[in-house]
C-alpha cells in the first residue's frame, strides 16, 4: 500500500475509443505531460457498456445518453489520473469545449476533433467527479505516488 498525499489534486482522464482508434494517444499523453502534470495510473481495457453507463451516470437523462455508452464500450479506452496543482481546471483547458466545432485551437479536441458525439477524450468536470471517476476506474493500489525531480524546475 502506498502512502497517499492526501492535498494533491488529482483527476481522471481517458483517451476514448475513437482516440484510441485514431492513434492519438502519445500526442493527448504528451500534452499533458509537457504541461508538467504527473502520470500516476493508467491502463488499457474495453469498458462493459454497464462500466459506461456508471461512467456517464449524470448524464442519463440526456438523449444521447445510450449512444455515448454504446460508442464508449465500443473498443479500447486508455484510462489515466494525472496529478498536479490546477490539474482538473487546467486538465479541461487542455481539452478544450465539448463541441470541438467550438474548442479553440490548440486544445486537444479543437486541433484534433470535429464532432461532438466523437471527441475523443475525456477528463473530470470537479473535484468531486474526479474523486468519483478514479474511483471507479481504478483501485487505489494501482495509484502511484512518486517524486519527480523535474518538479523542482516546473513549480
Ligand atoms: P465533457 O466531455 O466536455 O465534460 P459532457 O460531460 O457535457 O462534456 O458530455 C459528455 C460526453 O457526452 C461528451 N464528451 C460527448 O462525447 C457527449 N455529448 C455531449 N453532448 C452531446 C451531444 N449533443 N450529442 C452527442 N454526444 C454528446
Amino acid at each position: 500500500q502506498q502512502l497517499q498525499a492526501a492535498e494533491l489534486e488529482r483527476t481522471f482522464i481517458a483517451i476514448k475509443p475513437d482516440g484510441v482508434q485514431r492513434g492519438l494517444i502519445a500526442e493527448i499523453i504528451s500534452r499533458f505531460e509537457k504541461k508538467g502534470f504527473k502520470l500516476v495510473a493508467i491502463k488499457i481495457m474495453i469498458p462493459s457498456k454497464d462500466f459506461a453507463q456508471k461512467h456517464y451516470h449524470d448524464l442519463k437523462e440526456r438523449p444521447f445518453f445510450n449512444g455515448l455508452c454504446d460508442f464508449l464500450s465500443s473498443g479500447p479506452v486508455v484510462a489515466m489520473v494525472w496529478e498536479g496543482e490546477g490539474v482538473i481546471k487546467y486538465g479541461r483547458k487542455l481539452i478544450g469545449a465539448t463541441d470541438p466545432q467550438k474548442s479553440e485551437p490548440g486544445t486537444i479536441r479543437g486541433d484534433l476533433a470535429v464532432g461532438v458525439g466523437r471527441n475523443i477524450i475525456h477528463g473530470s468536470d470537479g473535484s468531486e467527479t474526479a474523486k468519483d471517476e478514479i474511483a471507479l476506474w481504478f483501485t487505489p493500489r494501482e495509484l502511484v505516488s512518486y517524486t519527480s525531480n523535474a518538479e523542482k524546475w516546473i513549480y
